[in-house]
């Protein structure tokens, strides 16, 4: 029996298989699954320990850090590794405090946040995180590149032929639904 539900679940799978940069994803700062949103910025109380948030994720580039907090008392600090071994927030490389702070990722390599507010960062409300390259081929290098190899052309049409059939199946879906 086809539900709602059903057809809810396959017109987000096929947005996904169609439009692969959909699959980025959001990763709420100290949640417990992907995708959840909660209010987790704050002084380490026991339960939480961000280091370890951090190294349960492989985060790539395109993804980004939700942090929800009380502007009232916390912020989020981007520094320099040098300064987040110190726990320095006054030179910071960007600062957010709205409280509901969205970081996209747009370099590989360690990101480091603490919190600007006193003692917060020594108090362990900080943390890094490895970003790893985007997912998917790189771009080509700009100008002519001999040693550049095109995918077979096979691939290419495996692909074009994939995305058709499963825009029709949107096409199709749609149309039900209507
Ligand atoms: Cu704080």
């Amino acid at each position: 029996m086809e539900t709602r539900a059903t057809r809810t679940a396959i017109v987000a799978l096929s947005v996904l298989l169609i439009f692969p940069g959909a699959l980025a994803s959001v990763y709420s700062v100290g949640g417990s699954s992907i995708g959840q949103l909660e209010v987790n910025w704050v002084v380490p109380n026991g339960t939480i320990n961000y280091s370890n948030w951090a190294s349960n994720f492989t985060i790539h580039v395109g993804d980004s850090l939700y942090f929800k907090y009380n502007p009232n008392y916390h912020n989020v600090v981007k520094v320099n590794s040098t300064m987040y071994a110190l726990c320095d927030s006054s030179h910071y490389l960007q600062v957010w405090d709205t409280g509901d702070t969205t970081v996209f990722i747009q370099e590989p390599g360690m990101h480091y946040f603490i919190c600007g507010a006193p003692t917060h960062c020594q108090k362990a409300q900080a943390f890094s995180i490895l970003a790893l390259p985007a997912v998917g081929p790189p771009p080509p290098p700009p100008g002519s590149n001999p040693g550049f190899i095109s995918p077979p052309a096979s691939a290419a049409t495996d692909v074009h032929v994939l995305r058709g059939i499963l825009t029709l199946s949107l096409a199709v879906l749609f149309a039900t639904c209507l």
